[in-house]
């Protein structure tokens, strides 16, 4: 049987019973725009062509028949917007979302990332990378204090391979996660890290910048050794929250979720000016930070402003 390097670096093996005759049951692990790379059953990779705009993305579950791919019925989506208004479905089938960020890398994006989580039925949590240098502490303090009560915050450096045993035990019980987040804040460094024998290709930072140079270009799907699967993806600028409601948002937003919806008069309250609002006497009592609370409504006149 013939092998050879594929483009997402994993090693493939020519067709055999891979969904040439019969209809063959089969997960996307790569997409690269005019193909994508499916893992059958049997444990046999090839690639399947597809139409630019077949709609297709990594973890989708499909049936092969030749050059014909059926989409089966997806669990979870994860949708995101780009600083265009572009719209672009993350991956497919998730069950957890890991929100990588570094020193000196974006940071605004982790609420809409959390809330967009939380609507698609996906737990999130937070790494922050890089912790060998010396600008982390600071960081970390500060996502601590903000995110710790609501989400999992994972502390590691993947370049000297400090926390990861944490992280480690979190994703074989995970399932499926996504890596999301800047590029060169080392998510693929990261993915190589927990399962070397991935070796993606990662990136140099710029001097000048400080920030990376999109140095993955397509999503690809991995197993880790011990269970549960991670998927690579490229690094972004903006996460955009994509048909969130007001009513999601204020159940969801990280920090209000213990006294939201349950103790507020009203069921709907957005937390704005509704009487018997307990997020807006929490923020009067100094509960919660009015930094957070002025993040909010950032957010809530965003997401009534949507189309
Ligand atoms: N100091 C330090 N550098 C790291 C660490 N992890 C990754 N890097 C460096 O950060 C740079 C970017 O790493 P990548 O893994 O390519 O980043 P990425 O997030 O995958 O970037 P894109 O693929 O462009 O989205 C590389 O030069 C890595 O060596 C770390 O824990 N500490
Ligand atoms: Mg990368």
């Amino acid at each position: 049987m013939k092998r050879d390097r594929n483009r997402s670096g994993q090693t493939a093996t020519t067709p055999d019973s891979a969904g040439i005759g019969q209809a063959s049951p089969g997960l996307i692990t790569a997409h690269h725009g005019i193909e994508v790379e499916v893992l059958f059953a049997t444990g046999k990779r090839r690639m399947v062509r597809v139409k630019r705009s077949s709609g297709h993305v990594v973890g989708d579950e499909v049936e092969v028949t030749g050059e014909v791919l059926l989409r089966l019925p997806r669990r979870t989506e994860l949708r995101r917007r780009d600083g265009r208004g572009g719209i672009h479905l993350v991956a497919a089938n998730l069950d957890v979302l890991g929100i990588v960020v570094a020193p000196h890398s974006p940071t605004g994006f982790i609420d809409r990332a959390i809330v967009a989580a939380r609507v698609a039925l996906l737990q999130p949590f937070v790494v922050v990378n890089k912790c060998d240098l010396e600008d982390s502490a600071t960081l970390l303090a500060d996502l601590q204090r903000i995110y710790a009560g609501s989400v999992p915050v994972f502390a590691l450096s993947a370049r000297n391979r400090t926390g990861l045993a944490t992280l480690q035990a979190f994703l074989h019980e995970g399932h499926r996660a996504v890596f999301v987040g800047a590029s060169g804040v080392g998510k693929s460094s990261l993915l190589n890290a927990l399962c070397p024998a991935i070796d993606l290709k990662v990136g140099k930072v710029s001097d000048h910048s400080g920030q990376g140079r999109h140095t993955t270009t397509v999503s690809t799907l991995h197993a880790l050794d011990g269970g549960g699967e991670l998927v690579d993806t490229p690094g972004f600028r903006d996460f955009g929250l994509v048909d969130i409601t007001a009513e999601e948002l204020s159940s969801h937003f990280p920090g209000f979720e213990e006294h939201g919806e349950v103790r507020c008069r009203f069921r709907n309250c957005r937390h704005r000016t509704e009487p018997g609002c307990t997020v807006i006497s929490l923020v009067e009592l100094g509960q919660i930070p009015a930094d957070r609370y002025n993040v909010y409504l950032e957010l809530l006149a965003e997401v009534e402003a949507a189309p």
